[in-house]
């Protein structure tokens, strides 16, 4: 078996292949000390952290993550708090950096044996509809290799080779959702114990714990802006503004220590079998963080594969192969639905016209709804903190 990436998905299914004595090596474009310092996600949903446990992967999360359980809306109208946990029957998110869960992983695999070709890249994935494919990879010191398996794991990523290989007719739905947001890393303790999502006519701005003293914060900002294009003054100035700390208290300020600017996009591959090819994570559909789903779906399809794995080549029962396509793809829509829905909910035209006015009310009474309605707060939470 070969597995492109060691990011989430590719690191989840490796570990569990290995442990069944399935034989499989991870080839991965990045250096270690670079797969290891990429912080992006940080919200675990309560089935992932079954996964990871039921695999054995999930004691440094127990360790250091810390469980979440609120999110705390700012609007035109007031703030509202949701106690996400209490509406979906306990269900709560663990706070774990992802990079801290990839340090872990990586580990795992190595002490247990596994191969991981840090700096090899693979360049292209041929004959996938035979039982023979080979991934063709240039090594860390510019030479050609390649590698044969009976299976090959996409899980290198949007940008990965895998994607690039997918055979002619493969059908790709994209949504540009017109919205940029400035993601934010400040070393500075969370200012509040809630997930924070503000809605104002300067955009939106959101407010993540990560850690205890690093918090990740988004800035909705103009497409094109550059990531260094505010200085750290009117980042502070522009978050509180957003977020009414005039109203509801200050936020603690530290250094910004990571930008990146985001496009809100999403893509759905379709389908996510090629033969021998399998797309798992990011490289199957690419979600906007908007809901904080994409490392969660990276996890549920690399569990969902392994299974499917360990079927086919343990008990020669291909049907978890046969299914993987359809059972990811029903999962990767309801994360694509609700991220959407959240994306609508977070964000209006900044225009006067009719239909910026138009679509603004809506938004409004949306989130009234949200704040009065039960059934529809019930709906929220089982969507915002399930997978
Ligand atoms: P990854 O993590 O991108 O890993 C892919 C790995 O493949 C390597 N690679 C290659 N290796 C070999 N050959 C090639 N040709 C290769 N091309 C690439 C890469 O170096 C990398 O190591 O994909 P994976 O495993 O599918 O995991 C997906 C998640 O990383 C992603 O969905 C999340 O980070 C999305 N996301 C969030 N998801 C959540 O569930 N909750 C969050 O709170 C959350 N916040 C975020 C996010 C993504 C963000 N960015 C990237 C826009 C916040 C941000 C800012």
């Amino acid at each position: 078996m070969v597995v492109l990436g060691a990011g989430p998905a590719g690191l989840v299914l490796g570990n569990i292949l290995l442990d069944r004595g399935i034989a499989c090596v991870v080839l991965e474009r990045a250096e270690r000390t670079q797969v290891q310092a990429r912080a992006r996600a940080g919200f675990l949903a309560a089935e992932t952290v079954r996964i990871l446990e039921r695999h054995g992967l999930a004691e440094g999360l127990h360790k250091r993550g810390q469980l979440h359980s609120t999110c705390e809306f700012r609007t035109e109208d007031g703030r509202f708090r949701l106690d996400y946990s209490g509406l979906a029957q306990g269900e709560r998110h663990t706070v774990y950096p992802q990079q801290h869960l990839v340090a872990d992983l990586v580990t795992r695999f190595l002490d247990r044996g596994g191969e991981i070709r840090f700096g090899s890249e693979a360049v292209a994935v041929r004959d996938a509809d035979t039982e023979r494919p080979e991934v063709a990879v240039r090594e860390a010191d510019g030479r050609p290799g390649l590698w044969r398996a009976r299976y090959v794991a996409g899980c290198d990523g949007r940008h990965g080779a895998a994607r690039r290989s997918l055979p002619a007719g493969t059908v790709r739905h994209h949504r540009d959702h017109g919205v940029t947001w400035l993601g934010l890393l400040a070393e500075a303790p969370p200012s509040l114990d809630a997930v924070g999502y503000a809605v104002h006519e300067r955009g939106f701005a959101g407010h993540m714990a990560r850690t205890s003293e690093v918090t990740r914060y988004y800035l909705q900002c103009e497409r094109g802006t550059p990531a260094d294009a505010w200085s750290e003054e009117r980042i502070w100035d522009e978050l509180e503004l957003r977020m009414r700390a005039r109203e509801y208290g200050p936020l603690r300020r530290g250094r910004v220590v990571q930008r990146c600017v985001v496009d809100l996009e999403s893509d759905v591959l379709e389908p996510l079998r090629h033969g021998a090819l399998f797309l798992v994570g990011d490289a199957a559909g690419l979600i906007s963080p908007s809901a904080a789903k994409g490392a969660n779906l990276a996890v549920l399809e690399a569990a969902v594969l392994a299974r499917a794995l360990i079927d086919d080549l343990t008990a020669q029962d291909p049907e978890g192969l046969d299914a993987y396509s359809a059972r990811c793809l029903t999962h990767i829509w309801r994360a694509q639905q609700f991220s959407h829905w959240m994306i609508g909910l977070l964000h209006g035209p900044t225009g006067t016209d009719g239909d910026s006015l138009f679509h603004n009310s809506l938004r409004r009474s949306r989130l009234t709804s949200l704040r009065t309605s039960r059934s529809h707060q019930d709906w929220f939470a089982e969507q915002y903190v399930g997978v």
